[in-house]
């Protein structure tokens, strides 16, 4: 491992924060590239102390960019996800948060060219899930804009928006939407609904496993019991849904849904998978929107919504809501989703790599 610094950039994608690279800066080996950045985070350590990491999933992350070839995209993101208490780095999920970021990141680096002034569509492929993403980036004077009058829950203050546009999100890492091939399946005696539309989620009612859903993250992570029962349902739940033995991987998450408590369409707690999310992921919420619309799905009988083709729903989490627009066609096919996110350049540097050792 080199001692010289790589050019990186950390940046605050939507309610989660990881480092953006060039993909050509890391080395091209798979296992050289995960142990550099398991060093760069402080990975595998509860504090991340001798690395950027933040000591929590959602700030653990990592996006790596670079020109596409295809004809239908400006940049190619691949995410990984570097485990902080173990030595794992994953590209087994995607990440719609970071993804707010690599709009904002490739035009600072000159992979997407910025115009003078106005808005930019830049269209990028999801390396992780083979999907395209659109994402609108303001740009003033040449320059990316972070200050706007757009908020989203989870994040104080205000921020340029980045409205970003999903295509084809079924299946994404499943095969399917309902990889089971059932709205319901029956795991442990809980009523579940096994779905991917953009991220592998099981959705459940909350009441079914012994809680309100409206407990808070701390409380949730502090009951052992319920842990142990989702971990259960998820190992089988993994197989069931076409990604084999997931107990080292973060996907599926578990969504535990009741009715909602704020006006929303829905209210949401989430494991991803072995912490409580402090809202919940944009796909993540994508998936759980989409169970939520389905029929005969345990998330539709808590759920409270307005039938129409462009369905606007507001997901709730534990610190707010997060605003999920899904197009649907005349037979009820899902189509295209849509969410707001903000993203924020917060340091651009060069990060070090030193040997400990280990
Ligand atoms: O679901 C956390 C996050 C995510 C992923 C997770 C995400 C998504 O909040 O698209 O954004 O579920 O691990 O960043």
């Amino acid at each position: 491992m080199s001692n010289q610094g790589t050019s990186c950039m950390w940046m605050r994608g939507g309610t989660s924060k990881g480092a953006y690279f060039i993909a050509s800066d890391l080395p091209a080996n798979e296992a050289q590239r995960d142990a550099f950045l398991l060093r760069v985070m402080g990975s595998p350590d509860d504090r991340q102390i001798d690395g950027i990491g933040g000591a929590d999933p959602l700030a653990s992350k990592v996006a790596l960019v670079q020109q596409s070839s295809r004809q239908d995209a400006d940049v190619d993101y691949l995410f990984l996800q570097v485990f902080v208490d173990q030595a794992v780095v994953s590209d087994a999920q995607n990440c719609g948060n970071i993804l707010a970021g690599v709009g904002p990141f490739a035009l600072e680096r000159g992979l997407v060219k910025a115009p003078q002034d106005g808005e930019v569509a830049v269209r990028i492929f999801m390396q992780n899930t083979g999907q395209i993403a659109v994402a609108r980036v303001m740009v003033k004077e040449g320059e990316v804009q972070y200050e706007g009058d757009a908020r989203i829950d989870g994040v104080p203050g205000f921020s340029a928006p980045v409205p970003i546009t999903f295509k084809d999100t079924a299946g994404s890492s499943c095969g399917a939407l309902l990889p089971t091939g059932n709205t319901v399946d029956v795991i442990d005696g809980v009523a579940v609904t096994c779905i991917d539309n953009g991220m592998p989620v099981v959705v459940m009612c909350a009441q079914d496993v012994g809680i309100t859903g409206t407990e808070s993250r701390e409380t949730l992570e502090a009951n052992e019991a319920l842990k142990a029962k989702l971990e259960s349902i998820r190992l089988q739940a993994g197989k069931m849904m076409n990604l084999g033995d997931v107990s080292s991987k973060s996907v599926p998450k578990m969504t535990m849904v009741s009715a909602p408590t704020n006006g929303g369409a829905i209210s949401t707690r989430t494991f991803i998978p072995h912490r409580c999310h402090a809202s919940i992921g944009v796909l993540g919420a994508v998936s759980v929107a989409t169970a939520a619309v389905l029929d005969g799905s345990p998330a539709k009988t808590v759920a409270v919504l307005t039938e129409a083709s462009r369905m606007t729903l507001e997901v709730e989490h534990p610190i707010g809501s997060m605003t999920v627009i899904l197009d649907r066609s005349e037979d009820g096919e899902i189509g295209t989703a849509a969410i707001l996110r903000t993203a924020r350049k917060l340091l651009d540097g060069q990060v070090f790599t030193h040997k400990n050792g280990l």
